[in-house]
């Protein structure tokens, strides 16, 4: 979409980050995506929704996880004043959508087309500032998850109880006991015991924003199962401790083994890709700052190694071994080299699926404006 035929936007700020905006001509592109089924569209292209009362933080947490802006910056972002649709392409993976949505949705606008956003949603986040009275976020959760669970109720709804860098430990914990208990007993108020709500406490201060988020995409995987299998094999043949698949970008990852995941680990992967990108972009070579070479090894002080690889364009690896089991890095090379090409052959068979449905939606899309083509010529 050119600039020029895009209706002129109030508050247009977004428009050098690449971001897109809801029109007519996106809810056609939506409609056609859609194929008239919404499993099929929740496979191809998920979207995320970000909802929540004005100023809860939505947009920051999309700045600061998809565009690298530091969270001290977000003091200064407008209010958000329309839908904002961003796709987010990184890897065959992680392909999504995401919505920032304005506070002020009104679901009673009939301008606001809500079954069409939910139709084809594959997650719904609902921000919940935790430093500010919540009454009233409780509310708007409940009539929005209500709302969107009537019209798609295979959306995973996750409640990120936002802003927690000011509270103390026990209160961050007092808070989500709270929040949780409000938030269910208003769902069994209504006979809605069914709907599922998770809760992560989160800021963008921390790297809490990053595992929550990583914890959205990867419901939204189909192939998780397959990957965590994999990355299971790998470890165990490998002397591996740990293993994480990360999209490079982001810092979301994407997949782990199945052994639990502790935060400390999860900051220091994180830590781990900011240095190897940032040295290679002040004192690599000219061109990406993350290619086929692409790789670090670090040792702690704890007689830890950790190992990072490319897997693929934006994926990289990281992993968390004993110094004596990285003695054998031929062997762990070579598993790594087994484990990328069967990443490779999923990546592939998930395309040709996608391709699929692409050509049978587009199919069905053609032969129905065909008939009401028909239909409107021929009025009898
Ligand atoms: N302390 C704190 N402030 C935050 C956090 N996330 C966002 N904010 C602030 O909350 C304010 C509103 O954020 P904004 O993203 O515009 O909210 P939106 O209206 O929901 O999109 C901004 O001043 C942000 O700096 C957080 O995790 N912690
Ligand atoms: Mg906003």
């Amino acid at each position: 979409m050119s600039g020029s035929d895009r209706s002129p936007l109030p508050g247009d700020e977004d428009s050098d980050t690449g971001l897109d905006y809801y029109d007519e001509e996106d809810e056609m592109e939506a409609l056609v995506e859609l194929g008239f089924s919404d499993s099929l569209s929740g496979e191809v292209k998920p979207r995320i929704l970000l909802m929540g009362l004005r100023r809860s933080g939505k947009s920051s947490i999309q700045k600061v996880v998809f565009h690298k802006m530091s969270p001290n910056e977000t003091l200064f972002l407008e209010s958000t004043n329309k839908i904002c649709r961003e796709d987010v392409s990184s890897s065959s993976f992680v392909s999504f959508q995401i919505w920032d949505f304005p506070g002020q949705i009104d679901f009673f606008d009939p301008s606001f087309d809500y079954e069409m956003i939910f139709r084809g949603t594959g997650a719904l986040i609902f921000v919940i500032d935790s430093q500010d009275d919540y009454v009233e976020a409780l509310s708007r959760l409940h009539l929005t998850v209500t709302r969107a669970y009537k019209v798609n109720p295979d959306i995973s709804f996750e409640v990120f109880i936002h802003k927690v860098d000011g509270l103390s430990d026990d209160h961050k914990i007092e808070k989500q006991r709270d929040i949780h208990k409000r938030a269910n007993d208003d769902l069994a108020d209504a006979g809605l015991e069914k709907i599922h709500l998770s809760f992560y406490l989160t800021s963008i201060y921390d790297h809490s924003i990053f595992e929550a988020f990583s914890k959205v995409v990867q419901k939204l995987i189909p192939q998780l199962p397959t990957l965590e299998n994999l990355l299971n094999i790998f470890i165990s043949n490998s002397g591996i401790e740990k293993a994480f698949l990360f999209d490079v970008v982001s810092k979301i990852y994407i997949a782990t083994d199945s052994s639990p995941v502790d935060m400390q680990t999860y900051e220091l992967c994180c830590d781990m890709i900011d240095v190897v990108i940032d040295i290679s972009c002040i004192y690599g070579e000219a061109g990406l700052p993350y290619d086929k070479e692409s790789m670090a090894i670090i040792h702690l002080n704890n007689t830890t190694v950790m190992y990072l690889k490319e897997v693929t364009k934006f994926l990289a690896m990281v992993c968390f071994l004993r110094k004596e089991s990285f003695e054998r890095k031929g062997l762990i090379d070579y598993n790594f080299h087994c484990f990328k090409r069967a990443i490779q052959e999923v990546f592939d068979v998930r395309l040709k699926v996608q391709q699929n449905r692409k050509l049978l939606s587009q199919r069905r899309w053609s032969k129905l404006t065909s008939m009401s083509n028909g239909a409107a010529s021929n009025p009898h």
